[in-house]
């Protein structure tokens, strides 16, 4: 197994070359658990650990390349050294009290936002969904599922369309087999996406059903709310037929958003241009006078629940930054020379060349 057949590619070879580092040594993290990695490296599937007192630059997550080395026993899992500088990373903000942002995927090319149409259509969940996922770097895509359970296909349509803001939109049903075969044609190889939404949705039944064979887990919804159980508890990267790299991923409670900076600006493209307007530029469009973006709403030109979440959005990012400690968040993004010097300086690594 080639590490091309896991993403990586001309770019990413050239950032080796700037640190001199061997393709031998360079691998992908596809799984994680608690302390504990699994990695695909040009000779095959490892396990990584990360060694204490490593001085490794951020914490590997799934979709990461990093820098690893095997052994010292051939039984020992490998040694993470360095994390490759990521080229996207889907973060949200910590839970609770915590301070700082959770990355949840690194290194992601697409993003499906899933949406079951067992329920009811929530534009604002998909809102929120977006400025994540444009804030990662990555591209949106929203996928309604479940089309087989939806109920009014044509309110649905027209609802989607206003929160997609252009994002494409795509509708998949286990039980229609051409809306799976759309669905892979959009696929390429070596590309890696991500399926991100909450429990019982069909993110792993997609999975599957794109790869053709049931490799992961899936669970009935409950009866009463069709709510899901939690039926995928790690995030994993599952390479399909044709290529394509697939992260499923675990439904998600409640997602919060991080520091969102040129996110909500995506997903709200058509506030942000109605703002332009505004007397003052530093308008809230609450009740300034000469507020286009209040004007758009009394005409009809703007949905309130649009504006409403646009400002929660907007409340919560800015009560992430306040969180924020700056020193940490300079740190999480990582510096590959720095990188490189923990890592040549490492006496293993030396004793190598
Ligand atoms: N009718 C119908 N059922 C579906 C469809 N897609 C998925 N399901 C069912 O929905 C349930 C949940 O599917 P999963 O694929 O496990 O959902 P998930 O999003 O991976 O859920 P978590 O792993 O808990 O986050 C399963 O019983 C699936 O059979 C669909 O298109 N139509
Ligand atoms: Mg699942
Ligand atoms: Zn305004």
């Amino acid at each position: 197994m080639s590490l091309e057949n896991w993403g990586w590619d001309e770019r990413w070879a050239e950032r080796a070359a700037e640190g001199g580092i061997d393709s031998s040594s360079v691998a992908r993290v596809v799984g994680q658990d608690r302390s504990s990695w699994s990695v695909q490296t040009d000779s095959g599937s490892e396990r990584a650990r990360l060694p204490s007192k490593s001085g490794v630059n951020v914490s590997p997550v799934v979709g990461d390349w990093v820098v690893a080395e095997p052994g010292p026993m051939p039984s020992d899992p490998w040694s993470i050294r360095s994390v490759f500088p990521r080229r996207t990373a889907l973060s949200r903000g910590a839970a609770g009290t915590g301070v700082g942002e959770q990355i949840l995927a690194a290194n992601v090319d697409k993003v499906w936002i899933v949406h079951g149409l067992d329920m009811p259509l929530n534009p604002r969940r998909l809102e929120r969904y977006l400025a994540v996922v444009w804030d990662s770097g990555a591209n949106p895509e929203i996928i309604l599922s479940k089309t087989d359970l939806a109920e009014d296909m044509a309110a649905t349509k027209s609802q989607v369309q206003l929160a997609a803001m252009g994002a494409p939109i795509r509708w998949v049903s286990s039980e229609d087999p051409e809306s799976i075969k759309n669905l892979r044609a959009t696929l390429t190889s070596g590309s890696t996406v991500s399926l991100l939404g909450p429990s019982g949705v069909g993110k792993s039944t997609l999975v599957n059903l794109l790869a053709g064979e049931a490799i992961a887990e899936t669970g009935a919804v409950r009866d009463g709310d069709r709510k899901g159980r939690h039926t995928t508890v790690r995030r994993e990267i599952f390479r399909i037929p044709g290529g394509a790299l697939l992260l499923d991923t675990p439904g998600i409670r409640e997602l919060r958003v991080g520091v969102l900076d040129d996110g909500l600006k995506e997903a709200f493209a058509d506030v942000e241009s109605i703002a332009e307007s505004c007397r003052f530029r530093d308008c809230r469009h609450e009740s300034e006078p000469g507020c286009a973006v209040l004007d758009a709403v009394d005409q009809g030109n703007l949905d309130p629940g649009r504006l409403a979440s646009f400002r929660k959005l907007q409340a919560e990012a800015a009560h992430e930054v306040r969180k924020a400690d700056p020193i940490a968040r300079a740190a999480a993004v990582s510096d590959w020379k720095t990188a490189m010097k923990t890592m040549k300086h490492h006496p293993k690594y030396k004793d190598r060349r």
